[in-house]
Order: C-alpha cells, then sequence, then structure tokens
C-alpha cells in the first residue's frame, strides 16, 4: 500500500500527467505529426541539448528506432511540462472556489505554453480543448470531499479523461486525415524514360536493390522534420555577393528544369551500411541562380529549416542542383521538401534538404557535423558493397551489391572468393547517364567449401580502393568488405 501521506502528491502527479497527455492528444487531433505539433519543439530540443557523440551514435547507430526513442522522450517531456502548467492551473482556480473557472484557467494557461511551443494557434487550441477537458471531467465526476478516496477517484477520472482524449484526438486524426498528405502528380513522359531506362539497366538479382531505390534511407538532426509549405518558403542568397537576391518556390518553378540521376551516401554510415542509394531527381542548376547574384567569397555556408548548416569550398557549387523533384514526384517532406541542395560527389551531409540561405564567406566557417567532430564535406570514399548473396538454381554462388565512388565513377569490381588471394572482375550494371551515381556488380562462382569473399572497387580514375580498414567517425568508413560464405547453408 502506498503510505497515506504520499498519496495526495502522487494522485495530483497524475491527474497532470493526464491533463498534460490529453493536451498533447488535443494538438495532434489538429495538427498531426506536423512541424506545429506541440511535442516537435521539445522533441527537437532534445537533439540540440543533447552531447555531439550522443546525436552521433543516435543517428548513426540506432538509426530510426533511436529518432522514435527521442521522439517518444519529446512526447513523455511535453506532457509532463504541459501537465505542470495545468495543475498550476487548477491550483491557482481553487483558491477562486468557482466550478466553471478551472477549466477555463487550465484552458488559457495550457493554450499559452501551447503556443509558445508551437507557434500556432490551432495546435494550441487543440492542446487547451484537451486538458479542458480533463479538467472539466474530473471536477464534475469527483465529489467536494478531499479525503484518499476522493484522490483515487479524481485520479481514475482523469485517467480515463485523458485515454478518451487520447483514443479520439489520436485515432481520430489517422483515420480521418492522411498521416502525411503525400503530393503526387502524374509523371512526365521523359522522366517515365529515364526510370524505365534505369530499371531496364538494373541487375536482375534476388535481395539486389534496383538502380534507382525502392526504399531511400534518411538522416535528420530533426526528429520532427520541417514542413514548410511552397507558397512560404524562400531561398536567400547573401553574404559576400554583389547582389543580394531571394528566390519564391514560383521563381524557381518558373526556371527550366532538368533531370538526373544522383546517388547519396552518409559519412556515419557503416562499411557495408545501406545509408547509399540513388534517385532520379528534378530541379534547376544551383549556378542558375547564383549567378545573377555575383558570388565574391570562397566559401559556402548552406542553412536549413531544421537548423541545419553545413560548410564548404564555393567550387562544389559549379556542378551543384536545386531539387524539388524525387523520381517524378514532388520531393518528399522526408527528403526536404520543397527544395534541396544536391552537391554531386558530396558525402551526404552537405546536400541539405529544406534549403532556405546559400551564405557566401569570406572566410571557411564550421558545419554541424564539424561541430561534432566529423570531417564530412568533402568528395565520398570509394566502396563496393556486398548486399546479395545467393545459391542459384545451377549450384552457383552469386554475390552482388553496389559500387560507388561519387563523380569519380566506377571503372572496375573485383572479387575474391579466397579470402583476397586471387581476384577476378564482376560484371557490372551499363552506366546511368549522369556522373555522380552507382554502379551493380555481379559475380557468378563454382564453389568448393566454406570460403571467404572480398570486394573492391576501382574508380573511373584507376585508383583502387584502399584496403586499410577504418571506423566511419570522422571522415567516413574505408576498407574491403568481406563475408565468410558456407556455400551449403545458403
Ligand atoms: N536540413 C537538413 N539537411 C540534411 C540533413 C539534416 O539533418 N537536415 N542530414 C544530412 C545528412 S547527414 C545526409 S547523409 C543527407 C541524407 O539525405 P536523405 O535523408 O534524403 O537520405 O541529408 C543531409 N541533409
Ligand atoms: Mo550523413
Amino acid at each position: 500500500m502506498i503510505p497515506t501521506t504520499w498519496r495526495r502528491p502522487l494522485f495530483a502527479a497524475v491527474v497532470a500527467f493526464a491533463g498534460g497527455i490529453a493536451a498533447v492528444a488535443g494538438s495532434y487531433a489538429v495538427v498531426g505529426g506536423s512541424s506545429t505539433f506541440v511535442a516537435a519543439t521539445i522533441a527537437n530540443l532534445t537533439v540540440t541539448l543533447a552531447p555531439g557523440p550522443l546525436v552521433t551514435f543516435a543517428i548513426t547507430v540506432l538509426g530510426d528506432p533511436g529518432r522514435d526513442l527521442a521522439y517518444g522522450g519529446g512526447l513523455v517531456a511535453t506532457a509532463a511540462l504541459l501537465g505542470v502548467v495545468f495543475a498550476g492551473a487548477r491550483v491557482a482556480a481553487a483558491r477562486g472556489d468557482r466550478p466553471l473557472i478551472a477549466p477555463v484557467l487550465v484552458a488559457l494557461a495550457v493554450g499559452a505554453v501551447a503556443a509558445a511551443l508551437s507557434g500556432v494557434a490551432d495546435s494550441a487550441v487543440g492542446a487547451a480543448v484537451g486538458a479542458a477537458v480533463v479538467s472539466t471531467v474530473v471536477d464534475l465526476g469527483a465529489g467536494a470531499t478531499s479525503d484518499g478516496t476522493d484522490g483515487a477517484r479524481r485520479t481514475l477520472l482523469s485517467g480515463v479523461a485523458a485515454l478518451a482524449v487520447g483514443v479520439l484526438g489520436v485515432g481520430g486524426r489517422r483515420a480521418f486525415a492522411p498521416a502525411e498528405p503525400v503530393p503526387t502528380a502524374p509523371v512526365p513522359d521523359d522522366v517515365a524514360a529515364l526510370l524505365a531506362d534505369a530499371e531496364a539497366k538494373s541487375l536482375d538479382v534476388e535481395g539486389l536493390e534496383p538502380l534507382v531505390s525502392d526504399h531511400f534511407y534518411r538522416v535528420d538532426i530533426a526528429n520532427v522534420d520541417p514542413d514548410p509549405a511552397r507558397e512560404d518558403w524562400s531561398l536567400r542568397i547573401h553574404g559576400a555577393v554583389g547582389e543580394e537576391t531571394t528566390y519564391t518556390f514560383e521563381d524557381v518553378d518558373a526556371m527550366e528544369h532538368d533531370h538526373q540521376f544522383a546517388s547519396l551516401r552518409c559519412v556515419g554510415e557503416t562499411l557495408n551500411g545501406r545509408k547509399l542509394d540513388t534517385a532520379l531527381w528534378t530541379g534547376v542548376p544551383l549556378m542558375d541562380l547564383l549567378d545573377p547574384a555575383d558570388l565574391q567569397g570562397n566559401y559556402v555556408m548552406l542553412r536549413a529549416a531544421d537548423g541545419f548548416y553545413e560548410e564548404f569550398p564555393v567550387d562544389a557549387l559549379e556542378t551543384g542542383f536545386l531539387a524539388v523533384g524525387m523520381n517524378g514526384q514532388p520531393l518528399p517532406r522526408a527528403h526536404g521538401a520543397p527544395a534541396r541542395a544536391l552537391i554531386p560527389g558530396h558525402w551526404g551531409e552537405i546536400n541539405v534538404k529544406w534549403l532556405t540561405e546559400i551564405e557566401i564567406l569570406d572566410e571557411p566557417a564550421t558545419g554541424y557535423w564539424e561541430e561534432r567532430g566529423w570531417h564530412g564535406t568533402g568528395p565520398v570514399n570509394t566502396v563496393a558493397k556486398l548486399w546479395a548473396t545467393n545459391r542459384r538454381g545451377d549450384g552457383r554462388v552469386e554475390v552482388a551489391g553496389p559500387a560507388y565512388a561519387g563523380t569519380r565513377g566506377i571503372e572496375r569490381v573485383e572479387v575474391s572468393t579466397d579470402g583476397g588471394d586471387t581476384w577476378a572482375a564482376a560484371d557490372l550494371s551499363d552506366p546511368l547517364p549522369d556522373e555522380d551515381v552507382w554502379r551493380q556488380w555481379v559475380y557468378r562462382y563454382e564453389p568448393s567449401g566454406p570460403h571467404e569473399v572480398v570486394v573492391r572497387a576501382v574508380d573511373g580514375t584507376g585508383t583502387l580502393q584502399p584496403g586499410d580498414e577504418r571506423r566511419a567517425f570522422p571522415s567516413g568508413p574505408s576498407g574491403w568488405v568481406s563475408r565468410s560464405i558456407d556455400p551449403e547453408s545458403l
């Protein structure tokens, strides 16, 4: 049994937390998982405040589950904070001893804090209503006495009310509003033809992703991605420029568009990891936007709506691209809608999503990941990955994967089936039209007992992929991918 003296504060805490949960659910009911959801600010704050190595670990090692964990923490923290506000308002209301004042004060206080957190009225109104419902139910259902039984009753009522608000709010939202409206558009003929070409060139190997990835990886510093509307978006070019220039989405839309295949690879991935993918991007060359601004500095800082920023030498912008479409569709929110930068041949991190600013600098500066110890603004390392291992009907073993060396291109992939003593050339997929894109390799052979397969690539300059093994931190993984294979267990 809980000691009697503890009961009151414990009950009060449960009622307060229930109020906080209802406020979070109310906000969700109105705005869903958008960036104006009341829990988004705190969920993202946890990443901003967390120490660099922890963020790196969460993003690179834990990946999506790490993000879910941080998001869950943000939800609980937001419910707790709004719960404290809820309880404070009820204490203040109790002084006046007028029954209706509590829900009104609760709504005002919770609404005000929710508005401060989310920055918008509708999300705050949802939170205010959710909290006020719990406050009302608790007062209406509980008697006037304030002994232990009464407290237990309030606690139970608050829990039931919060559950009801949660089920109605979250369930209703999920049922009636699309979780995230996914814009779709008819795929233009030229894009469809390019995608068909990529499909035709993809090697037919079980367990190997096609040349245009089915599932494109994502790396985000924010737990809740920004979702700027096209109408509200703009791209400002400033700093060491002759002519400060700002583009709206309409401006960009009116310019001539181009399509290009490009792969992205995260510097923080493991050697044989999956943070390497390819898409067909649609957009405009960055220099079309930058030329009128008359660039005068040697460095550039790209900034984004989620607070992300990366700096690198201005030369890399020359082949840069502002992507507004991906695989024939508008750029998805997760990949930076309405517009992201693509910087060919460089690690993923400078391919800034939700791009809002291009600042030209005279002096070098430090980007988000470089402040956390990474060196990920340069060209990618060469890699050949081993993603598929199959036993074929004819008894042969089939090994395959992608190989990528940024704009250097892939000239050859070599495979060893004896742990690196002897090497043979793998078959390569036909190259896609653009420079900064992976190729697939496949090698089939007659096995004789358990053995070790090793793969390595030679890039377009004739340079062999270095064999020395290094972990991802700080400048990307290095080494040859190898795997022990027992043909009998394939
Ligand atoms: N605004 C913004 N841009 C960003 C990031 C981010 O967190 N915020 N992550 C970067 C990193 S580390 C990588 S590897 C790529 C991943 O792009 P993707 O999520 O579209 O795969 O985006 C880069 N651009
Ligand atoms: Mo990355």
